[in-house]
């Protein structure tokens, strides 16, 4: 056996034992872009592969501030009460700058991540939105492998990262702020849209009259949306992630969601879709990454650019023969 293979068994074996160190090696080997490394973790992917897929894959977004750490803190500690194992993972692709805000100084899950029955990993630092959309599902397999049957993917409801976790997971969850009409408008419809469950948060306190308005405000605003799902309404609930409110009602709703969609073969379809569309993202990722290392196209590039740009080549022209000089041997 050489080098790497005895290090690719190693990990899967403590993987399949549940040994959080292993895992947490494994996501780094998979994160790495040295090509030793990517042949290495395609092996201990494939090792793994056929114990992954037993869990339910949430997202959890919603805008800074609203409470994510906090809600994911109180959720994990309930579903471990109640024998669950927990994975969170986190896609932010501007975390580069302090390791983001996500799973940064602020809240840090303390209670969580001290848990045997929880795992917790900061988003892969630096590329783009594509490659650590990649790098996370990777790691959710993972997770699966190593027994985590709940898997959290948190991210910051800001940018385009929603679209990029919701086609990751099985139910899309979007916290929110308990505030009126503005608020409802600060929300893009598209990421509304993306919803399976709106959670009002910090419905508590002086806090509650509030929520309860903007609870009803949500509620109308899904019921003008066309439900992505032929078996299932959004729904909106209330919750304090802060006093640990309402908590469980969110998670027996995730459980009827899953009843649902899985009594009509929807949650099994939905996963075979979004294997086939990795699939492809993952070929439109390497080939874009093999374009941009050729040299030929490296070194006409700038000058197709500058052309495009004062109008001297149309952009499908100069993409066509940026695509020649990449297909020439
Ligand atoms: N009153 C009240 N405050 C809460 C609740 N949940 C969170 N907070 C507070 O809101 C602030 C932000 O909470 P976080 O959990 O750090 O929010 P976040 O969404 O993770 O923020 P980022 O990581 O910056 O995106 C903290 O001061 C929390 O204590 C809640 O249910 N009720
Ligand atoms: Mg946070």
């Amino acid at each position: 056996m050489t080098k790497e293979n005895s290090k690719v068994a190693s990990l899967v074996d403590g993987i399949s034992k549940r040994d959080r160190r292993s895992l947490a090696r494994a996501i780094t080997l998979i994160e790495s872009t040295r090509t030793d490394h990517r042949e290495d973790a395609d092996a201990l992917l494939e090792k793994i592969l056929p114990h992954s897929g037993n869990s339910i894959r949430i997202g959890i977004s919603g805008v800074p501030g609203v409470g994510k750490s906090t809600f994911i803190e109180s959720f994990g500690m309930h579903l471990i009460s109640e024998g669950h194992r927990v994975a969170v993972l986190a896609i932010d692709p501007s975390s580069q700058r302090t390791g983001g805000s996500i799973l940064g100084d602020k809240t840090r899950m303390e209670i969580l991540s001290r848990q045997e029955a929880a795992f917790i990993r900061p988003s892969p630092a630096g590329g783009t939105l594509g490659g650590v959309a990649r790098r996370t599902r990777e790691a959710m397999l993972l997770c699966e492998a190593a027994g985590f049957d709940v898997v959290l993917v948190e991210t910051v409801g800001v940018g385009q990262s929603e679209t990029a976790v919701s086609e990751m997971v099985d139910m899309f969850l979007l916290l929110l702020l308990p505030s009126g009409g503005d608020e409802l408008q600060g929300i893009k419809k598209g990421i509304m849209e993306l919803a399976d469950m709106v959670v009002v948060n910090k419905s508590d306190g002086d806090l509650k009259p509030a929520a309860n308005r903007a609870a009803a405000e949500y509620h109308a605003a899904l019921g003008l949306m066309r439900p992505s799902s032929p078996n299932w309404k959004p729904t909106v609930k209330k919750c304090s992630a802060l006093h640990d409110e309402g908590i469980s009602d969110v998670w027996l709703a995730i459980e009827e969601f899953r009843a649902k969609l899985w009594s009509s073969h929807e949650f099994q379809d939905k996963r075979v879709r979004q294997s086939v569309s990795w699939m492809w993202e993952e070929i439109k990722e390497s080939l874009l990454v093999a374009f941009c290392d050729k040299h030929e196209v490296k070194s006409a590039m700038r000058t197709m650019e500058s052309d495009v740009m004062e109008g001297r080549l149309a952009p499908a022209t100069a993409a066509r023969k940026l695509l020649q000089l990449f297909s020439k041997a």
